[in-house]
This record gives C-alpha cells, sequence and structure tokens, in this order.
C-alpha cells in the first residue's frame, strides 16, 4: 500500500501453500466475520473465461489475528486464504530442499514478468518469478478490500464494479449509472451480481461469451475494460496539497497495480480529451433535496484537484490479454538463449469479471485510508463521531453507519 494510514501487505506464491494478508490501522470495534470476507472472494472467482484453476479452488478466509468475537481490536487483522492446488505442487513447490527437483521453466514467456524477473532476481528457473507475479495473488488484495468495505458501508459508502469491454465487444451502460448517487440501488447492479461476464446489459454479455469462446479454441487470449463506482464519498477526501496525496494519484496506483492493468482512467479522461471544456466541465448546483452539493453530470469521476467532489467516485481499469498462450508467441530459451516458442501452462483466457472486482478491492482500500486520514479515530465510535462532525456533505447517502 502506498503511504497512508492503513496498512497491507500480501504474501504467498500461486501454488504455495496459502495467501497471508495483513492489514493494520482498521479502527478497533468494526464488525468483522470471515464469511463477509468469503462473498467477496467467491464473486472474484465467478465469472467467464478462466481455466482449469478455478475448478480447483474454493477461496475462503481464516482470521488468525486481530478480530475477538466478531470485533477488530485495533491490531493487525492477519488473514489466511488455502491455495487448495498445493497438494497438487509437491515436490515442485517445497519450502524444503528436495532430492529430485522438477525441471526449471526456461522459455521465456511475452508479456509475463519472465525475462525481466530472471534478470533482476538472477534465478535459472522462471518458476521463482511467475509464482508470485501470478494473479493469484488478487485473492489476498479482495480478502484484504473486503475488510476496507466493512468500514466503508459504516461510513455509508457503497462499491460497485462492471466489465466495460471485452476485446472490441462494448457494453450499453446507463448513463445515470456513475452521476446518481441512488443508482447504486440500481436494477443494474443485480443484473451484474446475476451474470457471469459481470454486465447488466445482457446482449453484450452473450457477445463476450462467444467470443472468450471462439479465442479460446484459437488458444489466444482477451483483454478488456472494467469500472468500478464508488457511492456515498463524502466531499474532501485527498488533497491537491501533494501530488503524492492526491486521492486521483493514489486510486490510479491502486488500480494500476493490478496484475494485466495497463491503463487507468477516472471518469471520462480520455474522451474529455478531445472535447471542448465547456462539453466537459460538471457544473456546480445545490439541492438539499439530492443532499447538497450536486452535478447533473459527472464526466470528472467524483474526483476535482485530487479531492472527492461529493459525486460518485468513477475509475477504470484496462486489462491486456492475459500473457500465456495456449499457441505461444516467438520467444528465447533463458538456458540456451536459443530462440524457442514461450512456456506454455494452464491459464485463463479472459479475466476482466475477476479483475472488475479486484478493482473494486483496490479502490475500496484507497477510499478507507483516505477516510481513515481525514475522520481518524481508534475505534469505530470515534470515527464515525468525526466524520458525522467534520463531513462537509452529511447526505442521506453517507450517513448509514451513523444511524446504526
Ligand atoms: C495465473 C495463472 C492461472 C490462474 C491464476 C493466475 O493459475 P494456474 O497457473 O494455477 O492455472 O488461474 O489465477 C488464480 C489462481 C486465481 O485464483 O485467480 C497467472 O499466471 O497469473
Amino acid at each position: 500500500m502506498i503511504l497512508g494510514a492503513l496498512r497491507v501487505m500480501t504474501a504467498g506464491e500461486s501454488h504455495g501453500p496459502q495467501l497471508t494478508i495483513i492489514v493494520q490501522n482498521l479502527p478497533a470495534g468494526l464488525p468483522v466475520l470471515a464469511g463477509d470476507i468469503d462473498v467477496d472472494l467467491a464473486r472474484r472467482q465467478r465469472g467467464y473465461g478462466r481455466g482449469g484453476r478455478q475448478q480447483i479452488e474454493r477461496d475462503r478466509a481464516e482470521i488468525v489475528a486481530g478480530v475477538r468475537h466478531g470485533r477488530t481490536m485495533g491490531g493487525p487483522v492477519v488473514l489466511t486464504v488455502k491455495n487448495l492446488d498445493w497438494p497438487n505442487w509437491q515436490g515442485r513447490m517445497d519450502v524444503e530442499p528436495v532430492a529430485d527437483p522438477p525441471p526449471p521453466v526456461t522459455r521465456l514467456r511475452p508479456g509475463h514478468a519472465d525475462l525481466a524477473g530472471v534478470v533482476k532476481y538472477g534465478h535459472g528457473d522462471v518458476r521463482n518469478v511467475l509464482e508470485r507475479a501470478s494473479a493469484r495473488e488478487t485473492a489476498a488484495r479482495v480478502a484484504a478490500g473486503a475488510l476496507a468495505k466493512i468500514f466503508l458501508r459504516e461510513l455509508g459508502v457503497e462499491i460497485r464494479s462492471h466489465v466495460l469491454s471485452v476485446g472490441l465487444e462494448r457494453a450499453s451502460v446507463p448513463d445515470e449509472l456513475g452521476v446518481d448517487p441512488t443508482a447504486k440501488a440500481s436494477g443494474w447492479w443485480d443484473a451484474v451480481e446475476a451474470s457471469d461476464l459481470r454486465s447488466g446489459d445482457a446482449a453484450f454479455a452473450g457477445r463476450a461469451t462467444e467470443l472468450i469462446k471462439a479465442v479460446r479454441t484459437a488458444g489466444d487470449t482477451l483483454g478488456g475494460e472494467f469500472e468500478v463506482i464508488a457511492y456515498g464519498c463524502p466531499i474532501g477526501l485527498g488533497t491537491y496539497a501533494q501530488w503524492d496525496e492526491r486521492l486521483d494519484t493514489r486510486l490510479a496506483a491502486a488500480v494500476m497495480s493490478i496484475q494485466s492493468i495497463k491503463g487507468v482512467e477516472i471518469g471520462d479522461a480520455f474522451a474529455n480529451a478531445a472535447r471542448p471544456g465547456s462539453e466537459v466541465h460538471d457544473v456546480i448546483d445545490f439541492d438539499p433535496a439530492k443532499g447538497g452539493w450536486t452535478r447533473p453530470t459527472n464526466r470528472a469521476g467524483g474526483l476535482e484537484g485530487g479531492v472527492t467532489n461529493g459525486m460518485p467516485v468513477v475509475v477504470r481499469g484496462a486489462a491486456k490479454p492475459i500473457s500465456t498462450l495456449i499457441h505461444p508467441l516467438a520467444s528465447v530459451d533463458l538456458a540456451t538463449r536459443e530462440r524457442s516458442a514461450a512456456h506454455v501452462e494452464r491459464s485463463d483466457v479472459c479475466v476482466l469479471p475477476a479483475a472488475g472486482v479486484v478493482g473494486e478491492a483496490m479502490v475500496a482500500l484507497v477510499l478507507a485510508d483516505a477516510m481513515r486520514i481525514k475522520y481518524g479515530g481508534d475505534s469505530l465510535d470515534q470515527a464515525l463521531t468525526s466524520y458525522q462532525l467534520t463531513s462537509d456533505q452529511p447526505s442521506a447517502v453517507s450517513k448509514a453507519g451513523l444511524e446504526r
């Protein structure tokens, strides 16, 4: 986690025994149940386009520190998620030396961390790179993000995600989704949760599913875009006072840090770049019926000057296609330096539905951190009291926790 109040670290290899997650500086008194974390872990595992691994894994969080009788105590919260695939890797991923080590992986995959990793760390076996570079680690982030979401919900913030595009196929999204704070309860989101593609546009989901099927048959992979929307953020999270404390800086870094993500957009940033200012900036209005300060549009994605402006926070991520290809690209063998096809192993075809859920987690961690910085408090009650006293927009959408 980049600098802030909340500290998050993850550890674990893709085919090692488990993932381990440490989250420090959640307030004491936060209600945390492993089952609540498991809901998000399961959401990440669903989704069309995954490979054989998801048939093996049934991700579950075990809370091993920081929580007593269902409430945080103020110390670090430590979670583990077991890799059910681990027994299948005995002999290949043992911690102790083995008598008969497996042959090293040496055929470097373009697009993966393979080449940079072996050169950087001096490894002769690409497995020592790919095990930690693997997107299996996103399960750990989702577990950490679930804790952040529990805290955010107390402050009236709800986070949703959906798939915007797969390859050249693009979803039609209702205009009000990223504009109207009450859209958090829209039926669109129920449709997203019921959809294997995580889209509320059934026609798009059908087209994208067919595309993924065809690309899988061709031994290829697909990228796309997802969108995360955070509803109920008060005005004033983040600051323009320092470059690294701008909330858009931190959101972009957090979403960019997800494996396979190569681009991040806040609001309509890339479309805005081609429009005149008069067609971009969101005019300001004050309407007590809408909770105070409001805008008829939200092209800024809820951030101006690196600070939340009370509108939904809209963050998009662009994922490159998965870099392990069944029909491998040309490459070089690390051991011989001779041309050779890239290494092939079981992998996914398209991870966009899962990537959106991981995006939610990363946005949640940044927003929860920004809340901790702005409102402080050692206990949840202190944080809520501070929020109530200082919130610039104590609107109906941001008072849920206070009315517990
Ligand atoms: C991944 C490769 C695949 C994915 C994995 C990420 O794993 P395996 O090599 O075991 O088939 O399934 O993602 C997960 C295990 C997960 O839980 O998301 C990679 O190379 O990044």
